[in-house]
Parts: C-alpha cells; structure tokens; sequence
C-alpha cells in the first residue's frame, strides 16, 4: 500500500489534541484545525495530512463513561470509532491518548469513587486499542497548570486507579515495550512545548517499527 501509516490522538474535548496536532505538523500553519471548543453533534474522522509529513495524523474524540447506552449521541459516537478502529487499525502505527491534569481527579472521583456503573477516563478505550495491538503512549497535557505537588499526587491516583482496571502506568523513561503489563505515560505540556522533543522522538521510532514489519 502506498498509503501513509496513521497516527491517532484520542482524547476528550478540550484536552489539547488539536495543539498537540499543530505541533506535529511540519507547516502548522496549513493546519486548519481550530484549537478551541468545537461542539458539534455529528463525528467527523477526517485525517490531517501534510505532503513532508510521514504519516497521517486522525484525531478522534475518545469515548465516554457509560457502561449501559442511555446517552444516545455518545453511544452513536461510540459505536462509529469502533467501526473505524474496526476497519482501519492496521493503518495506525502508535496512539495518543491525551488526558487533561486538571481533569483527572474529577473523573476519577467522579466515574470511579461515585459511580461504580462508570468507567473513568480512557480506561475502556484503552482497553479496546490494546486489543487491536495499536502501540499506545498516554499523554498527561496542560502539566504547566498544576503544581509540582499536585502533578505528583495526581499521577499516583491515577496509576492506582490504572492497576484496578488492569492498566500498569509507567513513565516512558521506565518503559520497555512490553504492551501486555505496561503502558508508558508523558507528562506533556502543549503551551509550552514540554517533553515535544521526546514525544517526536518516540513517534518516530513507532513509525520506523511499523515500517519494518509491514
Ligand atoms: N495551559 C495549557 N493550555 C493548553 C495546553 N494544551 C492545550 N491548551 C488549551 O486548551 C484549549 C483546548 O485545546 P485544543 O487543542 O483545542 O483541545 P482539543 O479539543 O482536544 O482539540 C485551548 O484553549 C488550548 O490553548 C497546555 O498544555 N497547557
Ligand atoms: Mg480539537
């Protein structure tokens, strides 16, 4: 195939993919994506691609709490980036799953102390990419907002949390490659570019992996 490969970044609205996605892109002007609120009803999987960038970078709204399928319009959503994962996951070579640190905790105490009906964060769409066997890196975003205090304490809450729904979180740097115990996690600031230099850098040995095995 003369297709280039896939990069997702999943995440929540409001995360930081589409900053994320314009510091990917060699010419991030072009990059048409508002960075910003964009509501909207319907999903729209329209992959960003530039002609000196190696891959094609798909950016996906991750999907919710609900065990049961009481919210229509979340289910829909749902159920089409199923499909598309479905379909297409072979083409993507690594995933993003971009989280916001200032929201972790209130999910968390939300949809996993509250509402044992729930699942928090990404932890089921997690599950369903490592199923596919797409490589994944969690992305901590907005580090620049919180404390050094509160980042650690936040990260401890969420590996825990991680290990009840069978998730090892370890920091990239302690990170081996072992997909079935392990996910590594970055701590990542969009504003300021924090650890962009890293997260290039393991986009790219992912891309060269997938390369050589294809
Ligand atoms: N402070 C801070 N703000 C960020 C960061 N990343 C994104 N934002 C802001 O968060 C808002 C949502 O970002 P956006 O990239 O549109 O998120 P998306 O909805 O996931 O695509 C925008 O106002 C961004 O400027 C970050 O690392 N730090
Ligand atoms: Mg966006």
């Amino acid at each position: 195939m003369s297709q280039k490969p896939s990069l997702l970044i999943i995440g929540n609205s409001n995360v930081g993919k589409s900053s994320i996605t314009k510091l990917l892109v060699p010419k991030p002007s072009e990059f048409k994506g508002k960075v910003g609120k964009t509501p909207g009803s319907t999903l729209l999987i329209k992959p960003i691609t530039q002609a000196q960038m190696p891959y094609k970078i798909v950016d996906l709204p991750g999907f919710g709490y609900m065990k049961s399928s009481s919210h229509r319009r979340e289910e829909h959503i749902k159920q089409k980036i199923v499909k598309h994962i479905e379909k297409h996951h072979t083409d993507y070579f690594f995933g993003l799953v971009v989280l916001n640190i200032l929201r972790i905790e209130d999910e968390l105490n939300k949809y996993y102390i509250e509402n044992t009906e729930t699942i928090p964060l990404s932890f089921e769409l997690i599950s369903f990419l490592m199923e596919y066997q797409i490589p994944l890196l969690i992305i901590i975003n907005k580090i620049d907002k919180a404390s050094s205090f509160d980042k650690r304490r936040i990260l401890r809450y969420l590996i825990k949390v991680s290990q009840h729904y069978g998730f090892d979180l370890v920091h990239l740097n302690d990170f081996y490659g072992d997909y079935l115990v392990n996910i590594p996690y970055l701590e990542f600031s969009a504003t300021e570019k924090t650890n962009l230099g890293t997260l290039k850098k393991i986009i790219h040995t992912y891309l060269s992996s997938y390369k050589r095995n294809k």
